[in-house]
């Protein structure tokens, strides 16, 4: 395709498989080569076709960040070797000194970077309920230079409004970053809504398969853009070829998981509901679900994770957790296969004793997308063990 103004209009199923996919220029292969060249000859010093040198640039990975920051309703895509990579890129963003304001659910290595390796560097960081504005207002640190969320949040599904958060941030100069692994651009394009970066594990639904470690950046701002492509270059922790040519291939039918991933949470949900075994279900699309209103606005579905916590306490949380055979007892999400985990003591380890510990009855699932009716079989007789 190549340019822009071709891409304007086109709907999100259309741009997932023709955004940065232009038919090869010099054979016409319409799946593009995965280039493993680490260098680039130059016909005069300086003078090339676009790339130097493999970690600055490379064909692959140019077509990767090309459709998925379309996919963002966003100009600039930039593709790192995980999502915690991608991460760490946005906090080297931060003056040091400035403050990080973190919801207080995030991913577990989330936290850790945040409060373990950039705040002992001199980067404070304060957990908010990003839920109650009117208590974020009050009590804003006046050295915060970047507010941090996700929606909805690893583990409990919290959802917050991210036009009314970035109206906030906006008025008091700092940056809104928002984690959209868990819905996809998809169900939620944050960028559209005012955040100024969204953040991707590609590991999970973008890449959809559980093949590929990844990370991404969506970034309509120029200057940002440019700062962030400048440290993803001279700190390196770009993603190979073969990694960009994988996640570009599991994006195209993001649309068509992402429905049946809501579809069959939506199974889950009906039976876990009812369950005596049961104590919380949590899942946006619930009308007292956390963030209920705010997900109704800015999403277009609900997703396919699904959190619950059990009756009978921790122990029956883990008894359930080894006792599904469809759903694999593993961390990670987003993918073809049904995940269950205990966050407590797996995902969420790192965040025990912090604002962000979770409960020791909660299991999460990746629903994914099998048949309905075999998944809720499968957790039906987990559920008897509880
Ligand atoms: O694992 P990595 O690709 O580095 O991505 C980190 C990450 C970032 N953001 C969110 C919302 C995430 O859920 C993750 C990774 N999460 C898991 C591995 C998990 O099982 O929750």
């Amino acid at each position: 395709m190549g340019e822009e103004e071709q891409q304007v209009g086109w709907a999100f199923e259309t741009l997932a498989i023709h955004a940065g996919q232009e038919p090869d220029a010099g054979t016409g292969a319409v799946v593009p080569p995965i280039s493993l060249a680490t260098t680039f000859a130059q016909r005069e010093v300086g003078v090339h076709q676009g790339y130097e040198y493999s970690r600055s640039g490379n064909p692959t990975r140019t077509a990767m960040e090309e459709q998925i920051a379309a996919l963002e309703a966003a100009r600039h895509g930039l593709a790192f070797a995980s999502g915690l990579a991608a991460e760490d890129n946005v906090i080297r963003l931060l003056e040091q000194g400035r403050r990080i304001l973190l919801g207080n659910d995030a991913y577990g290595g989330t936290f850790r970077l945040i409060a373990k390796v950039w705040s002992p560097m001199g980067y404070p960081w304060t957990a908010v309920d990003l839920g109650d504005l009117d208590a974020v207002v009050a009590g804003w640190p006046e050295d915060t230079g970047m507010v941090w969320l996700e929606t909805p949040t690893n583990p409990l599904l919290t959802c917050f409004d991210i036009e009314a958060i970035a109206e906030i941030a906006h008025e008091r100069g700092a940056l809104v970053v928002v984690d959209n692994t868990f819905a996809t651009p998809y169900l939620q394009q944050p960028v559209t809504l005012g955040a100024d970066i969204v953040v991707h594990s590609a590991t999970k639904y973008l890449g959809g398969h559980s093949d590929v470690v990844g990370g991404f950046l969506a970034v309509d701002d120029d200057t940002i853009a440019d700062r962030l492509r400048f440290t993803q270059n001279a700190a390196g922790a770009v993603p190979s070829p073969f990694d960009c040519y994988l996640v570009m291939r599991g994006a195209k039918t993001l649309g068509v998981r992402m429905d049946r991933h809501s579809e069959n949470a939506r199974a889950i949900v009906d039976l876990l509901i009812e369950h005596p075994a049961v104590d919380r279900v949590l899942y946006p699309q619930l009308p007292d679900h956390p963030g209920h209103a705010a997900a109704a606005r800015q999403m277009r579905d609900y997703g396919g994770m699904v959190s619950f916590t059990v009756a009978g306490g921790e122990e029956a949380a883990r008894r359930i957790a080894a006792s599904t055979e469809l759903f694999t007892l593993a961390e990670s999400l987003g993918a073809v296969e049904s995940l269950i985990e205990h966050p407590g003591a797996m995902t969420h380890a790192s965040a025990a004793g912090s604002p962000l510990e979770v409960p020791d009855n909660l299991i999460r699932l990746s629903v994914g997308i099998e048949h309905a009716s075999d998944l809720v079989a499968d957790l039906a007789q987990a559920l008897e063990r509880a």
